[in-house]
């Protein structure tokens, strides 16, 4: 916990990268680590020095404990931000590099350990009184457990792994007869994915959202959260569209949200950045679901609101530091995030890994873009295909809104297929517009956005269009043309023309 000179980012792409922007504002020394398909990418080259962990495969480089902490001791690094996924969640590695002597700039081990499991976490929540879904505390031994259960909460119920949490071994059941083979569907998804096949019971919430709360501890103590994000974009458990504050989030729900996750952290001995998340019903009443001890990909969202600076924050802490803030901090205008994929929409979202022949990445006014690549650079097959986080902050959501837009309008790349359109139709989306949108809407809307939109629709979009057409007209008729005029009317301006030649395409 002494103070940090060089920090080694055990991670890749666009987090490794945001992590060392920070570390080198903070004056710290950056090494990075990198597998054998990573020696050309972009966090491999932005540290001042990198090491080789191994070969593609993140199992063999990436999650290599012994990896990194060699590749720390080499470098003489202090300190390892593990930034999200690998071994940011790992308490073993936590212990290891305790042991190693090298700070790890998250949680302890114990925080991480009384989370991990999903139905450990519920009942130290139950015990700290912060709401859980009504449900049960321990896996079941028998299926008749499950079935006796089932009748004392009443269908619709959920089947959940205890194992870890992501939607993996979850089955929901409908009515007594399925319960056995949802059970035995569970029970083996749980194994594969957890390497233990416990399950418990939940009751079901339709469409619920998913609203997360954005918390900090320090060492001494203090403990405060810094609002929420609105997660319910999401398709298949990974979140496209994430913002703050969330459109049905009262303050008072704020306040009240805000409160249980601090005291969800304290029952924990938490330190440093986390988020708790809560499943939130048609009614507004808040459950928790589980807690993410790490920073989040959408933590950008939360920086532009509270004007601060997650990463550095982390970093104080992780040194022994205080946290300066006690009362609430109250969200600023509004900020949205995308996630910009490599994958094409229209195959099922298929990754489209290869060459970034060019790339325009939006910028101006309240816009940043979280990048892991560059132009030239080759996205590999072997990794999450996410290549930027593009986000915005204004002083209102509609704002934001019509900022978004213009920036994903300014998103241009070639070589490679994106999700950009497929964000351009969520921005665009009537409900989403509104703020009216849960954890279905992806899914219910998915024709809409992918462009087959219905026939009665384009119907209504083509009358439209035309009656604006024909006003427009009319107004330029009665007021533009002077007589005699040899004007053929408006022209884009050439900056526009140049901004969108055809080889771009329009999308
Ligand atoms: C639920 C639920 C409804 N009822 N639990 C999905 C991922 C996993 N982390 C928890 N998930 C859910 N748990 C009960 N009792 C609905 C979901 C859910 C969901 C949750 C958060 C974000 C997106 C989701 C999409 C579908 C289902």
């Amino acid at each position: 916990m002494g103070r940090i000179r060089k920090v080694l980012v055990a991670n890749r792409g666009e987090i490794a990268v945001r992590v060392m922007r920070t570390a080198k504002e903070l004056g710290f020394k950056t090494v990075a680590v990198y597998s054998e398909a990573d020696r050309s990418a972009l966090h491999t080259r932005f540290a001042d020095e990198a090491y080789c962990v191994g070969p593609a495969p993140s199992r063999e480089s990436y999650l290599k404990q012994e990896n990194i902490l060699a590749a720390a001791k080499a470098a003489g690094a202090d300190a390892i931000h593990p930034g999200y996924g690998f071994l940011s969640e790992n308490a073993s590695f936590v212990r290891a590099c305790e042991a190693a002597g090298v700070t790890f700039v998250g949680p302890p081990a114990s925080a991480m350990e009384a989370m991990g499991e999903k139905t450990k976490a519920r009942s130290n929540m139950m015990k700290a009184g912060v709401p859980v879904v009504p449900g049960t505390t321990e896996p079941f031994k028998a299926v008749d457990e499950a079935r006796a259960f089932a009748k004392t909460i009443g269908y619709p119920v959920m089947l959940k792994a205890a194992g870890g949490g992501g939607g993996k071994g979850m089955r929901r059941v409908d009515r007594e007869e399925d319960l056995e083979s949802a059970w035995r569907t569970a029970r083996s998804e749980a194994s594969s994915a957890f390497g233990n096949d416990a399950v418990y019971m939940e009751k079901f919430l339709d469409e619920p959202h998913h609203v997360e709360i954005q918390v900090f501890a320090d060492t001494l103590g203090n403990c405060i959260h810094l609002n929420e994000r609105e997660c319910s974009a999401q398709r298949r458990n990974q979140k496209v569209v994430e913002e703050t504050p969330s459109p049905i989030l009262t303050p008072q729900m704020r306040a009240a949200m805000g409160e249980v996750a601090v005291r969800a952290a304290k029952a924990v001995g938490y330190v440093g950045a986390g988020t708790v998340e809560f499943l939130v019903d048609a009614k507004r009443n808040f459950y928790f679901l589980e807690m993410n001890t790490r920073l989040q990909v959408e933590h950008p969202v939360t920086e532009w609101v509270t004007g601060l600076d997650l990463v550095a924050w982390q970093f104080h802490v992780a040194q022994g530091g205080e946290l300066p803030f006690t009362a609430p901090i109250s969200p600023r205008g509004h900020a949205i995030e995308v996630r910009v994929y490599a994958e094409d929409p229209t195959t099922n979202f298929m990754p489209s890994p290869g060459r970034i022949e060019a790339i325009r990445v939006p910028a101006g006014p309240f816009v940043r873009d979280d990048s892991g690549v560059y132009p030239g650079y080759t996205v590999p097959n072997t990794y999450d295909p996410m290549i930027s986080k593009l986000s915005v902050w204004a002083p209102t959501r509609a704002e934001a809104l019509l900022r978004m837009r213009r920036a994903l309008d300014e998103y241009l790349v070639q070589g490679i297929t994106t999700n950009v359109r497929y964000l351009k139709r969520i921005i665009e989306h009537p409900a989403f517009a509104r703020g009216d949108y849960d954890t279905g809407f992806l899914g219910r809307e998915h024709a809409t956005l992918l462009g087959t939109p219905k026939p009665e629709l384009t119907q209504v979009a083509v009358l439209a269009a035309a009656v604006q057409a024909f006003q427009h007209d009319e107004a330029l008729e009665a007021k533009v043309a002077p007589t005699g005029s040899t004007s053929s009317g408006p022209r884009r301006s050439r900056w526009a023309e140049q901004a969108r030649p055809r080889a771009w395409g329009r999308s």
